[in-house]
């Protein structure tokens, strides 16, 4: 059900959307200094990709392809260990996520492509960069405090220290741009105050302070069944999550069971004591690659919910009907797989070598650079 005049197409194929920090100046900037614009981002691995990443990131990871110089994304196999885990499955979850990546319209030719535990440099700039971080700063964070409350067993300290590794992931690429959803806002302003701290203590200009790229629509895809929280992978209801991999009948039955409002009659525009409501369209929104506005105008003339719902059923299960087939095709060459990773994890180190050469150098670390000339 996708609309003639108003939609864009899919998302797949929409290419840009508007970021919320990003000034298009800043991309200008760096044209018009000859810096080669570099984007960054990173996904953990898992075979439960829903819907909201594919939204929040994914599809911006695709539109980014033809802009970024490079764009590099990375599967991030070490920030996985952060909360219990099973090593028999990382391996699989990652190539799930690679062919998920694939599928969804990432091209090795046009982008770089790796799995984060292949380059060392991540982890080793991590280590140099909890020199600039401070243990506050790391202790506020949203997702520790929730992600710690709610391990059973062990904190680790890996959990603490994951936002400084994901400092790391952007800042040794020298990224300027990192397109993620909302719930990524706090930690990319932690990795901007230690990219400047690192800066200030250690030469100006040596690390990029990057920039976050959150869409405008869909930045917090919500829960179907509890829409007051983000869909999630771990913190979600199984309703409620929409997983990329979910059948076609499975993606209605959930849209169709979503929690809407008691609103008599009816009333399908967004508001903030409408938060099912809002999602729906926002989401129907994201899918057709139009403004909300025109997608509550579109319905106006819905009898009720249930219409709101279907439509965007059948929206998503379109949307996603070309990713779970290629994904199907794809996903059993485990050989092709880790041949792109392998790939993608030489381009990464050549990129991030000479930033840890010259962080240690800056740092005292190691011997000292041999002098050239
Ligand atoms: N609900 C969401 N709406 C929009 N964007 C979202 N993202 C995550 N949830 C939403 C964005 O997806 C990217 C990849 O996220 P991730 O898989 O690496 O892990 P995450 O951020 O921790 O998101 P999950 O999958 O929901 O895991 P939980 O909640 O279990 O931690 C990121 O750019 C993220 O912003």
């Amino acid at each position: 059900m996708r609309r003639g005049g108003e939609a864009r197409g899919p998302l797949t194929a929409r290419g840009d959307q508007r970021p919320t920090r990003l000034s298009p100046r800043s991309r200008g900037r760096d044209i018009l200094r000859g810096v080669p614009h570099v984007i960054f981002s990173g996904i953990q691995p898992t075979g439960r990709k829903h819907l909201g990443n594919y939204i929040g990131a994914i599809t911006q990871y695709v539109a980014g392809q033809d802009r970024g110089d490079p764009a590099i994304y990375c599967i991030v196999d070490l920030h996985a260990t952060t909360l219990t885990y099973d090593p028999a499955e990382l391996r699989d979850r990652v190539h799930d996520t690679t062919a998920i990546l694939l599928a969804a319209g990432l091209d090795p030719e046009r982008c770089v492509l790796f799995r984060q535990g292949d380059v060392a440099e991540h982890a080793e700039l991590c280590w140099l960069l909890t020199s600039v971080t401070a243990l506050g700063e790391l202790n506020r964070m949203h997702q520790f405090r929730d992600k710690s409350a709610a391990q059973r067993e062990l904190v680790s300290a890996g959990l603490l220290l994951y936002p400084v590794l994901q400092a790391a992931d952007v800042l040794a690429y020298r990224a300027h741009e990192v397109p993620v959803g909302e719930d990524q806002r706090e930690h990319l302003e932690l990795m901007r105050n230690i990219a400047e701290r690192f800066n200030a203590r250690f030469g100006e200009g040596l690390l990029v302070v990057p920039e976050h790229r959150i869409p405008t629509v869909g930045a917090r895809v919500r829960d179907l069944q509890e829409p007051e929280r983000k869909m999630s992978t771990t913190g979600g209801t199984e309703q409620g999550t929409v997983l990329l991999l979910d059948e076609p009948d499975t993606i209605r039955r959930k849209f169709k069971r979503a929690v809407t409002d008691s609103d008599d009659p009816p009333v399908l525009r967004r508001g903030d004591d409408k938060a099912g409501v809002t999602n729906l369209i926002e989401i129907l929104a994201a899918v057709w690659g139009a403004p909300p506005q025109s997608v509550e105008a579109e319905m106006a003339d819905a009898r009720g919910y249930g219409d709101l719902k279907a439509a965007v059923g059948e929206a998503v299960v379109d949307e996603l009907a070309p990713l779970q087939r290629r994904y199907r095709e794809i996903r059993a060459d485990e050989q092709a797989l880790e041949a792109v990773l392998a790939a993608g994890a030489e381009k990464a180190r050549a990129i991030a070598a000479p930033t840890l050469a010259d962080v240690r150098e800056a740092m005292g670390v190691g011997p000292p650079r041999p002098r050239s000339g």
